[in-house]
């Protein structure tokens, strides 16, 4: 795994977003060969000059390739790492698996995590007062109601079939799981009788990939 030695990820252990990228790393075996540079969100680490150099969007996860280009987002990451690495396919292998499981990660972060993402940072206290410069309560509301409507869909979609976009676990999985880890973590209650959508996560919570 010669090319995964020269990469380097920017995170902020026990995120979300980050945590995506960890289970793609994971799925791919190469957790191990990958250095890990640490960015305390909590000092606000990520909105110095420094870090908007590599980061315009001041967000973790980043990603420096082998060339020195710094990627940014985690479905990016994900999809070059998954390029780039032997191991498991979590992105598609033909056009049309592509296409579907990029429409359903989407699905996955704009339904669930992105979502959720907004309820917390603006109808929770969310990272504190030092970081939610600007929250709006009612925008942060109207993102739980989309939030717990995108529940119910993944909860129907996951009726008659074992991961969210394909035969085998994908980078859909992957965001759908961190989706509701958030949702966990910022209060937002998963509705128990969703049981389609429990059992899912509780497979997924047994894979090696999100025990990393
Ligand atoms: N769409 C981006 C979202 C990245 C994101 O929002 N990351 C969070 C951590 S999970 C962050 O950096 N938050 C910093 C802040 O809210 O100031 C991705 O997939 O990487």
């Amino acid at each position: 795994m010669e090319q995964a030695d020269k990469l380097t990820v920017y995170e902020t252990t026990g995120f979300p977003n980050p945590a995506r990228v960890r289970a793609a790393l994971a799925a791919k075996g190469a957790v191990e060969q990958v250095t890990f540079i640490e960015v305390d969100v909590m000092a606000k680490e990520h909105r110095t000059p420094e870090f908007y150099l590599i980061n315009p969007l001041g967000t973790v996860p980043v990603l420096r390739t082998p060339e020195g280009i710094y990627l940014t987002d985690s479905t990016v990451i994900i999809e070059y790492l998954d390029n780039i690495l032997p191991g498991p396919n979590l992105s598609g292998t033909t056009p049309l698996e592509r296409g579907i499981i990029h429409m359903m990660q989407r699905r996955a972060e704009v339904m669930v995590m992105d979502a959720v993402a907004a309820y917390f940072h603006h109808a929770t206290t969310g990272l504190g007062p030092e970081l939610e410069t600007a929250p709006c309560q009612p925008w942060g509301e109207l993102q739980k109601l989309k939030a717990q409507a995108g529940l119910v869909y993944f909860n129907q979609h996951l009726q008659d079939q074992a991961f969210v976009a394909a035969d085998r676990l994908t980078m859909a999985d992957i965001t759908l799981f961190y989706g509701l880890a958030f949702a966990d973590f910022s209060g937002l209650e998963i509705p128990a009788h969703l049981r389609h959508l429990a059992a899912w996560r509780e497979r997924m919570a047994q894979r090696p990939e999100f025990n990393g």
